[in-house]
């Protein structure tokens, strides 16, 4: 079996990083942290990488924080916060912000940060047998990663407050429909869909795609009149790149445009 706890692959204009310790259904140890911060950022500072799949090898997803690294060989727990100061919040963070659409791909069980983290990502495909389950409360734990953020804002409290103080697998069809997720599709077409997706990334106006991340997290927190003045300074940006040219004499050439997602 491949030891890496993160497995990169290239492809024409996006790369595939995928969760690799099946046998622990990609529970997330300090070293797999550390593997897919360091993935992430080389795809970020790759200008050829306009866009990311996120995936999980075997059947989980991923089951969260691996559980091994919260108990000391003598017995004692240890008290979570740390790790969500070093590794899961800034990886929130970056997922939300990067410069490129991410994908995820949940091939199985999405569990405690395991959940929250493919949540984090722009666009959520999943495996029809997958779930998503907010784990925490049956450790006596708070949803993290992003989850009391993201959670009411994709399915309303009354959604948000059953998942997570209840902690019962939400089946993808289920996921779909409340709307916590893009897409719930059959398992032997997950890869190729999510792949699909990202070879469409790889060619579309990049910087614009970047711009539209950047205005739909900042609407969480603007008023309409703070929103539309962002909206004028991102469209000015958007509209600077060549790719906004090129879209506009594609259109009236009617022909497929060719973005190069560069500024
Ligand atoms: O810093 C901090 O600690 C704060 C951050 C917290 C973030 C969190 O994510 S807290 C939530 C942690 N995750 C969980 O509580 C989920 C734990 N796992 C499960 O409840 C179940 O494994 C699943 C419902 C996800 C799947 O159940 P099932 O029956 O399909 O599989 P299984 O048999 O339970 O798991 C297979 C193996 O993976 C098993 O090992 P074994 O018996 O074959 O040797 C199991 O122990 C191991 N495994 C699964 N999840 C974890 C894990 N080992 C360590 N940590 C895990 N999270």
């Amino acid at each position: 079996m491949d030891e890496r706890p993160v497995l990169v692959e290239q492809r024409a204009g996006y790369r595939v990083l995928t969760l690799n310790r099946p046998q622990r259904l990609n529970a997330f140890t300090e070293a797999m942290q550390q593997a897919l911060a360091a993935a992430v950022a080389e795809a970020e500072a790759d200008e050829g990488c306009r866009a990311l799949l996120l995936t999980g090898a075997g059947r989980a997803f991923s089951s969260g924080q691996d559980l091994n690294e919260r108990i000391t060989p003598s017995g004692d727990v240890i008290v979570p916060g740390a790790a969500l100061e070093k590794y899961y919040n800034p990886l929130v963070r970056k997922l939300r912000s990067l410069r490129f659409p991410v994908v995820a791909a949940v091939n199985g069980v999405a569990a405690g940060a395991g959940c929250n983290v493919a949540l984090a990502c722009d666009i959520v495909l999943a495996a029809r047998s997958a779930t998503f389950t907010q784990a925490f409360a049956r450790l006596g734990l708070v949803p993290d990663a992003g989850g009391t953020w993201l959670l009411p804002r994709l399915v309303g409290q009354a959604r948000a407050r059953g998942l997570a103080l209840l902690a019962e697998p939400l089946p993808a069809e289920k996921a779909e429909a409340w709307g916590l997720i893009w897409k719930a599709v059959d398992d032997d077409a997950l890869m190729a869909e999510a792949e699909k997706l990202c070879a469409h990334f790889a060619t579309a106006p990049t910087v614009g795609l970047g711009l539209i991340k950047r205005a739909l997290d900042a609407a969480e927190d603007n008023d309409l009149a703070t929103q539309l003045d962002l909206e004028r300074a991102l469209q000015r940006e958007a509209g600077s790149t060549p790719d906004y040219g090129e879209g506009v004499r594609a259109f009236l050439q009617k022909r497929k445009p060719q973005f190069t997602g560069r500024r």
